[in-house]
């Protein structure tokens, strides 16, 4: 039996906790008086926290101390997961978990790797952690997207050569990473800015069992 190994980002993939980074970031934004806008937050999409907070402060050109740059980052933070503790599996993407099945039902390792440090925590409130067998998030790596760390991790992981390896993403620097680790990336979004994945989809129900089993078999 083939086995390649299937690695899911997570915001924009499984979930959209996009909704949530905005409205925590804008209100972190206002309390500065920066205007934050949604066209601004779509750049923020696979973009860590840090370098998240540093983009909102040059496009509001401000400047603060670490201490405030710290303190920032934990509010926001305090913010978001007051969000995420409502959530549960009716934020699922469409199709994701009968993707997820599809691939276990015929025993293709599968992994997660985003850039959130709040990963876990999210897969657990849609119960879908137990479908995953490994995890990669903002906590265990050191380079962020559009460096290919995190995918390296969890092909490390799964025990599959990176070549064997399948990305979905929906972030520009996400597949970029995808690309560089020498993975197939599956764009999943729009093809105006993911047109540099080997493949697009606008979301998991243009997915087809066929098209699974061919990158399975190939
Ligand atoms: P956190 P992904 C990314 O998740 C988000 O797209 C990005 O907007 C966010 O800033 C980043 O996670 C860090 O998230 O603040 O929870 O650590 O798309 O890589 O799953
Ligand atoms: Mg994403």
């Amino acid at each position: 039996m083939h086995k390649k190994g299937f690695i899911f980002d997570l915001d924009g993939v499984i979930v959209d906790t996009a909704k949530y980074h905005f409205l925590a970031w804008k209100k972190l934004a206002s309390s500065l008086d920066i205007d934050f806008t949604e066209e601004e937050n779509e750049q923020l999409k696979g973009v860590s926290r840090v370098r998240s907070l540093e983009k909102i402060l040059s496009w509001g050109n401000k400047t603060i101390s670490e201490d405030k740059f710290k303190k920032l980052m934990s509010d926001k933070n305090e913010d978001y997961l007051s969000y995420i503790a409502k959530m549960d599996e009716s934020e699922i993407l469409p199709d994701v978990p009968k993707i997820l099945d599809y691939l276990i039902v015929n025993s293709q390792p599968i992994a997660l790797g985003s850039a959130s440090k709040n990963a876990r925590i999210i897969l657990e409130r849609v119960d879908l952690k137990k479908k995953f067998d490994a995890i990669v998030d903002g906590n265990d790596v050191s380079k962020a997207k559009p460096d290919p760390e995190v995918f390296l991790i969890a092909a490390k992981l799964l025990d599959i050569e990176p070549k064997n390896c399948i990305v979905f993403e929906d972030s520009v620097a996400g597949v970029t990473a995808a690309n560089t680790a020498n993975m197939i990336s599956i764009g999943i979004g729009s093809e105006d800015v993911l047109g540099h994945a080997d493949y697009i989809f606008k979301d998991f129900t243009e997915i087809s069992e066929e098209f699974l089993q061919k990158l399975i078999n190939n």
